[in-house]
């Protein structure tokens, strides 16, 4: 044991120095189902059904039935390792603690980790030999592979398939879940934390000054000529009415900001693309988008509308700071910006700028010169591996009954809400953006600092729609028009084959994987915006495919196979 903990602590090292690079780091992928036959091998026939009109013979613990409270009949503990957000006071005297304390009847040993510090101290948590009872966090597939590795987990199947009662209501729905937490063992090692607003499907649109529409008497456009007629439009008169005819900015936006970079919503009426770059073709195959004729097409298309003036230049050199400062103007007079691409309205606008968010409208996805018409979507949001049980764990079925409550919606609900009704959130008796007749409304303040939740990174989680749009629908409120948003792309939604988890056990692949990702990735982004300003030449796009290629796309793609959708066959 002592050699694999010195294995894992390097190991452990090594991923806490990478850590510090973004949390978008592609170890973690998503999910393409390969199948649902090779997730609970182990579980024998002990994979009890959730039906509860299929009761287990001889015994009442089975998932057919939610546990009562209080979890034990004699004083429990616990230790859990969390994060502690800055927003959170201290875990021990929190209000959801006691309140689960006296449900549950378990009392926990917190060990809260400041969020600053939090990667190190995990890696180094799992890699000495003093292991908590439940590491109640988010995770990495490495992370959780590390830990099988060393001991410190073993497979979680058994706990889940005869304990987790809300998991396994929540598979029911979406049994590809279970795919994606399956590690190429064919075990479960974590519960999970999911993000499923829709505007998270689909993250790349546009939105235009309405107010500037209406001047000119069109409809928001739907192809790419009503687009680039209207961006004209926007170039040649005089659309904020300050007698200036010249300084209004057709489209400008941020690369920086959160869906910020042209080269997907303008790229989507010729090409599929997504934000790993990469998708699956419809024959199966992995495709880089940067290099397909249809991308070609699309940087013709955005060159043509930068030479005309109307796309600004500054959009792929600007960070979101300066664009907003050009954007959040006080008056009608100062607005020069026609358009931009956002993930919604929010992440550019100030809720307290003269110009308010609605004055911006989304813009649906532009049908192309071939009928193209399509926004992209990897078809659930966010999933990410989140909570496990150590084998340090004297009490495995309290402790997987004790994070399963979370993934319940009434979990949901006090995680976002808090605990007491009347006291941290009240009911509104007026409409939720996702339209059920009632809405929630948070008492109390969760971006300052609070002791009443555990906040959003503490415990599973799967974000119950309803709840996750539970607020008071406001017109022209960041949120309402966050889902509103959304709900206009997702006719449109293509699926992009980029699974919800990536899990790779060669770290040598892994390692080349990632470097491979990084220089492709960066070589696109790179001369897209070479090829949009005309800084190079769409006359080397085959020379620039050829770069491309010989950066070893083939090996890349390949490995982006394994990565993405290959492991489970690989280790079956
Ligand atoms: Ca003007």
């Amino acid at each position: 044991m002592k050699r694999a903990l010195a294995m894992i602590l390097a190991a452990a090292m090594a991923v806490s120095a990478a850590g510090c690079s973004g949390s978008n780091n592609s170890s973690s992928t998503p999910g393409s189902s390969s199948g649902s036959g090779t997730s609970s091998t182990s579980a024998g026939n002990s994979s009890a059904p959730v039906d509860s009109s299929s009761t287990a013979s001889g015994t009442d613990e089975t998932v057919s039935k939610v546990y009562d409270w209080p979890l034990v009949s004699e004083p429990t503990e616990l230790t859990v390792f969390t994060k502690l957000l800055p927003q959170v006071e201290d875990f021990d005297t929190n209000k959801t603690t006691k309140w689960y304390e006296e449900q549950t009847g378990v009392h926990i040993n917190w060990i809260q980790v400041p969020s600053a510090d939090f990667t190190t101290q995990l890696n180094l948590s799992y890699a000495s030999d003093d292991w908590p009872d439940i590491y109640s966090c988010e995770l990495t597939t490495d992370q959780l592979l590390m830990m099988r590795n060393g001991g410190v987990i073993e497979p979680l199947d058994d706990l889940i398939n005869n304990y987790a009662y809300w998991a396994n209501q929540v598979f029911k729905d979406h049994p590809e879940y279970k795919d994606y937490l399956t590690a190429p063992d064919g075990h479960i090692y974590s519960l999970w934390y999911n993000d499923t607003g829709k505007h998270m499907y689909s993250t790349y649109k546009m939105f235009v000054k309405q107010a500037w529409l209406d001047k000119l008497g069109i409809k928001s456009p739907t192809t790419t000529t009503e687009f680039e007629d209207m961006l004209k439009a926007f170039r040649d008169q005089d659309m904020n009415g300050n007698g200036n005819a010249s300084d209004e900015i057709p489209y400008m936006s941020s690369m920086s900001a959160w869906g910020g970079s042209p080269f997907y919503y303008l790229v989507y009426p010729f090409q599929l693309q997504s934000i790993r770059g990469v998708y699956k073709d419809d024959s199966g195959t992995w495709q880089l988008a940067g290099v397909q004729d249809g991308y070609k097409d699309a940087m013709a298309w955005i060159h043509s509308l930068y030479e005309q003036g109307l796309i600004a230049e500054e959009t792929f050199t600007q960070d979101k700071a300066q664009f907003k400062a050009i954007l959040n103007v006080g008056s009608e007079a100062e607005t020069v910006v026609g358009c931009f691409t956002a993930a919604y309205q929010g992440e550019v606008i100030d809720s307290t700028a003269a110009t308010i968010p609605n004055d911006y409208q989304v813009v649906e996805p532009l049908t192309g010169p071939t009928g193209i018409k399509q926004a992209a979507t990897n078809g659930y949001g966010e999933f990410k591996p989140r909570c496990t049980i150590t084998t340090a764990c004297k009490n495995p079925k309290v402790a997987m009954q004790w994070l399963d409550y979370w993934l319940s919606k009434d979990g949901r609900i006090i995680q976002e809400y808090g605990v007491e009704q009347g006291v941290d959130y009240e009911i509104l008796n007026q409409k939720s953006i996702y339209g059920d007749p009632t809405s929630y409304n948070r008492l109390f303040n969760l971006a300052a600092l609070q002791n009443v939740v555990w906040y959003n990174h503490s415990t599973p989680r799967h974000d119950w729609e309803d709840v996750r749009y539970g607020a008071a629908a406001e017109d022209g409120s960041l949120d309402t028009l966050l889902y509103e948003a959304a709900l206009v792309y997702e006719p449109y939604h293509v699926l992009t084959g980029i699974p919800a988890l990536s899990w790779n056990e060669d770290e040598a692949d892994a390692e080349e994987f990632t470097t491979l990702k990084a220089e492709i990735d960066e070589y696109v982004k790179s001369n897209s915006a070479a090829f949009a300003i005309g800084r190079r030449s769409l006359d080397e796009w085959d020379a620039y495919v050829k770069e491309i290629e010989n950066m070893n796309l083939s090996r890349y793609l390949e490995l982006v196979a394994k990565t993405y959708d290959g492991s489970k066959v690989d280790y079956k």
